[in-house]
């Protein structure tokens, strides 16, 4: 890739559960830093079948969706395990060069050097068990930094907001 067609990209990373029971999320932060890539969104959540079904809408029909979910949703794992961390991030050619760091979708093909050539795996019920989420694509980063965050969970502005009054509309402050 030359220069002239280097591009500032926004991406959204998803640390699965099971970065989480092998205790590799600073590892992962420390790669992913280390590669001139900036935070401007960070949290932790805890994964519904809905949310799930929006995000993997791809893969949603898939016979292997309900295994899907209980691995992406920490539920393999037990209750303590049930979060995943979730980040915006951004830099010069974000999307690919998250991917490269994370390596091919099967741990098996993956690059050993890469995220998932490390520490991936291959469950019981056939799941690539894979430590980390990237976004694939602008219009993909798009969608899922949307479904994920807020606009003032965010540092900057990404794309366009606007401003909604509401009322009757309950929340929960601190007491
Ligand atoms: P990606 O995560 O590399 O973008 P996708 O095809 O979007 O790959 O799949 C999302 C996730 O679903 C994968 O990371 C992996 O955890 C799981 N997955 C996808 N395809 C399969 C499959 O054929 N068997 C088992 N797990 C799969
Ligand atoms: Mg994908």
């Amino acid at each position: 890739m030359t220069e002239a067609t280097k591009k500032h990209q926004y991406t959204l990373i998803i640390l699965k559960p099971d970065a989480l029971v092998k205790s590799l999320s600073g590892n992962i932060l420390t790669r992913l830093l280390e590669a001139r890539l900036r935070l401007i969104g960070a949290k932790v959540v805890k994964v519904s079948r809905e949310l799930a079904e929006v995000h993997y809408a791809h893969l949603k029909d898939e016979p292997f969706f309900d295994d899907l979910y209980e691995y992406f949703s920490g539920k393999t794992y037990g209750p303590k395990y049930e979060r995943v961390l979730v980040f915006v991030s951004e830099g010069v050619d974000a999307i690919s060069k998250v991917r490269r760091i994370a390596g091919a979708t099967n741990p098996l093909d993956a690059d050993p050097i890469t995220i998932r050539g490390a520490y991936g795996r291959i469950n019981k019920k056939g799941i690539m068990e894979n430590v980390i989420h990237c976004s694939d694509s602008e219009e993909s980063a798009k969608k899922e930094i949307h479904l994920w965050f807020d606009p003032d969970e965010i540092i900057g502005e990404l794309y366009p907001t606007k401003k909604v009054i509401k009322e009757n509309y309950e929340v929960i402050e601190w007491a």
